[in-house]
Parts: C-alpha cells; sequence; structure tokens
C-alpha cells in the first residue's frame, strides 16, 4: 500500500479512537450546571482530608494520620519536595499522596497561576534554549523519561506543556501533580497551556474524574472542584521571544493575538458549556466571539487545503489551512506555530510550509508500538527546532514494526474500542435505528449511523 495511504488510514483511526470516550457509567460531572458559582482558592478554609492508602481503605476507622506511609510535603514546596515526589510516584507499589497534600499543591498553583497572563511569555535570553512538550494524557512514564533524557525544569531548562496533561492514561493525577510541583519549585523553568482536555465536561468523558475518585474515594469531590479551578486559571498558550506562538490546537481567520491577551479566562469552567460570569451565564454576541476565540486555539486541527472550515469531526475549533497560517504569522511577526491535539506516528508532524509543527509526547499511546512520543527543543536567538524522539518502556521487539504493522495496531485498537461502544449502547442503538428504519427494510444509511452512535457515544 501507498504510503500517502497508509498515513490517511492511520489518521482516520486516530480520529475514531479520539471520539470514542471511555465508558464511565457511574460518572456524573461535578459542579456540571453552568450556572454553578466559581469555585474558591481561598486557602484559609482548614478542610480536614483523610488519607487514603490503599491499605486501610478497607477499614474506614483505621484512615488515621498515624498509618499514613506516604510522603510528606512542606509548602512552601523546595526542591526536595520535587525529588520526593518523582522518587514516590516512580515506585511500582507506591503509597498514595495523603490528599492534604494533594490539596496543598491544587490551591497553591491555583494561586499562582492566578497571577499569570492569559498567554505565558517565555524569553530564551538566558537559557538559550527551550524545550516543548506534548500531549502526555495521564502518561507518567513519557513525563519521568523526558525529565531522565532532557533534566528537570529550571531557569536554565525551562519547559512548555502544551495541555492534555490527563484523561486516557492511568497516571493523570501524577502528571498533573508533578507538573504543578515543578511549577511551584521553578517558576520561571515551566510554563502551562491549557489543552481541551483541561476541561471536567473532557475529563467525564475519557476517564480522569474516574482515576481521581477511584484514587482518593473520600476526598474526590473537593478535590476535583481545586483541579477545577486550576484548570480555569491555567493560560491559554505561550510566546517564545514573541517570535513562535504555542497553542494546545490551532489557529480560525479569526484567531486574534490581542483580544486572547485580554480575555477573563477564568470564566471558562468548561469550554463545552458558555462561560459563566457571577454564576449567571452569559449569551451576548460579544462573548460568543470571544467563546469561540478561546476554542480555536485549544481545538483546532491544521489541514493541506487552503481555507478555514469548522471542526465537524470534533465539533469544535476548526480546520485551518496554509493559507491561514501565512496570513496569520504575518500579521502578528511570528515564524511559525506549535501546536499539539494530535498523536502523530513519529511524535512530530511539520506542515504548512515548515510554518505548523505538531509535538505529541505520549509515546505508545494506543498500544505498544503504535507510536513514538517526541519533544520539541528551540534553541539560539533564531530559535533552530530539532526533535528528540522516545519510547517509555520500550518492548522487544515493538520498535521494528513496520508502518503496516503500526497502522494495524492502531486500526485493532480503534475496531476494539467500537465494538464495546457499540456493545455496551445495544439496546438504545437499535431501538434508535429502528426508527430511523420505518419500514424495517433492515439498512439505515451511513449518516444516521453515525448520528445514532454519536448521540449514544
Ligand atoms: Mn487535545
Amino acid at each position: 500500500m501507498a504510503l500517502e495511504f497508509l498515513l490517511q488510514l492511520f489518521d482516520f483511526f486516530n480520529a475514531l479512537l479520539t471520539h470514542i470516550p471511555t465508558n464511565a457509567p457511574n460518572c456524573k460531572p461535578i459542579a456540571s450546571d453552568a450556572t454553578s458559582k466559581s469555585s474558591s482558592t481561598d486557602t484559609t478554609v482548614e478542610t480536614k482530608y483523610e488519607d487514603e492508602s490503599p491499605s486501610e481503605a478497607s477499614s474506614p476507622t483505621s484512615r488515621t494520620e498515624s498509618n499514613y506511609r506516604g510522603i510528606h510535603l512542606s509548602f512552601p514546596m523546595q526542591r526536595k519536595d520535587l525529588d520526593n515526589l518523582i522518587e514516590s510516584f516512580r515506585r511500582k507499589k507506591q503509597h498514595r499522596l495523603h490528599a492534604k497534600y494533594v490539596a496543598g499543591i491544587l490551591k497553591q498553583a491555583a494561586l499562582h497561576l492566578k497571577n499569570l497572563p492569559n498567554l505565558n511569555q517565555v524569553s530564551t535570553g538566558i537559557s538559550k534554549q527551550v524545550t516543548i512538550c506534548g500531549d502526555l494524557h495521564g502518561k507518567l512514564d513519557d513525563l519521568l523519561v523526558i525529565f531522565h533524557k532532557n533534566g528537570l525544569p529550571s531557569a536554565e531548562n525551562p519547559y512548555v506543556f502544551n495541555g492534555d496533561f490527563v484523561d486516557r492514561g492511568r497516571k493523570g493525577m501524577e502528571v498533573f501533580l508533578l507538573l504543578l510541583t515543578c511549577l511551584l519549585v521553578f517558576p520561571d523553568g515551566v510554563f502551562l497551556n491549557r489543552g481541551n482536555h483541561e476541561d471536567h465536561v473532557m475529563n467525564t468523558r475519557y476517564g480522569f474524574i474516574r482515576e481521581v475518585k477511584l484514587k482518593y474515594k473520600h476526598n474526590a469531590d473537593r478535590l476535583l472542584k481545586l483541579i477545577e479551578t486550576v484548570y480555569r486559571w491555567l493560560p491559554l498558550g505561550t510566546l517564545v521571544n514573541n517570535k513562535v506562538l504555542i497553542v494546545h490546537g490551532g489557529i480560525s481567520d479569526s484567531t486574534d493575538i490581542e483580544t486572547i491577551k485580554n480575555i477573563d479566562r477564568q470564566k471558562y469552567v468548561s469550554l463545552l458549556r458558555p462561560p459563566v460570569i457571577d454564576g449567571v451565564v452569559v449569551t451576548t454576541d460579544h462573548d460568543k466571539k470571544e467563546w469561540k476565540q478561546v476554542f480555536d486555539i485549544l481545538w483546532s486541527d491544521p489541514q493541506r487545503g487552503e481555507g478555514c472550515i469548522p471542526n465537524t469531526l470534533r465539533g469544535a475549533g476548526t480546520y485551518f489551512g496554509p493559507d491561514v497560517t501565512e496570513k496569520f504569522l504575518q500579521k502578528n511577526n511570528l515564524l511559525f506555530l506549535v501546536r499539539s491535539h494530535e498523536c502523530k506516528l513519529d511524535g512530530y508532524e511539520i506542515v504548512h510550509d515548515n510554518k505548523v509543527i505538531t509535538i505529541f509526547s505520549a509515546s505508545n499511546y494506543y498500544e505498544t508500538g503504535s507510536n513514538k512520543g517526541a519533544y520539541l527543543k528551540l534553541v539560539g536567538p533564531e530559535l533552530k527546532y530539532h526533535f528528540v524522539q522516545f519510547t517509555a518502556a520500550p518492548k522487544a521487539g515493538s520498535a521494528n514494526l513496520t508502518f503496516r504493522q503500526k497502522v494495524g495496531l492502531i486500526e485493532t485498537s480503534a475496531i476494539k474500542e467500537l465494538m464495546s461502544k457499540i456493545q455496551s449502547s445495544k439496546s438504545k442503538l437499535l431501538q434508535e435505528f429502528s426508527a430511523m428504519d420505518p419500514s424495517a427494510a433492515g439498512l439505515v444509511s451511513v449518516t444516521d449511523w453515525c448520528t445514532a452512535l454519536e448521540k449514544h457515544g
């Protein structure tokens, strides 16, 4: 088969997987109504958080402080706290970090993020280089490999993490806490961008809420509130030397940097719901325009063709063409755009005449051998770029798969997920199909089939 066709297949199965949510029947979104009041970042309230060590979980009366066997942190956190946290997280059998420390990290992070602008400003004046990481999706091993190969963040070794820290992988909590701790210990060395998965509605569908509830049974609701607050204060993007823009998704033909700089970003509790100000849902045209600005940079994907069209596959954001990129870069005097948001076979991809770089840092995202992870280095005053590829915990043989085999792996996992999705919604789907087939011919159109699956997905 031609390479071109295989690439298209890879993208197709990739897109299919991206849009099959994990089954999470018992997970309702917290504070799900759009009118819910803003969560507070008040640190003066002394809330009692219980220990959640798994060994004690069976007997609620024994969940006392004296039984806690995990690490201790002190605030404000220092380098030794970061080292302890990494050491504890990397152990095969870890003692669950005490919920009071989790809450502490989240509260401190929210307070810190609150003071940051919508677009982080990174300068390579001192460091001479900067590292950019893409989606991690709860894959702690990948983050640890990056730190091992490239060093811990610091003012001399700055990192931009371009969103989608959680969901899908099993260690979203660890990845998120580790990134926030790095941010608190090295505020000049870590820059976080919000991804479309830093959103509690997405977390309900793609697994992070289930993970938090599993790991912190007794404190989940309070911790999830704090997580939501951190999300709302995450910056929306990063400018490097005012020459490179880094956002999670991309741009549209209406993306305006000045507008984005002036948005009150914390009102986007979830991007999938209208913004809320003082408990009131806002729906003026001005607000809708502003909302679209945020949607487009967090959700869009580049396309080969010219122009800018709605991203119907994702249901949000745009597909933007090389002409849209060119115009945007010229208008804003930028060299190129860095984005993440899509799994790429090599961990990265360069399109639009070298002007749009995709960087994706979750290796083996679907299956062992399905894709490499990568990070991007921008070096020197000209911001010359190169990529470093890696695979976390490679298994024997997996590195030598042919392209066809890799596509096959993606295909198998896409079909597996789709089958389980169909099975779990079987009766609802059958009902829907019969309604679409009044003459009982036993046939529905492909469009109808998709509509039914979307509805019950
Ligand atoms: Mn994404």
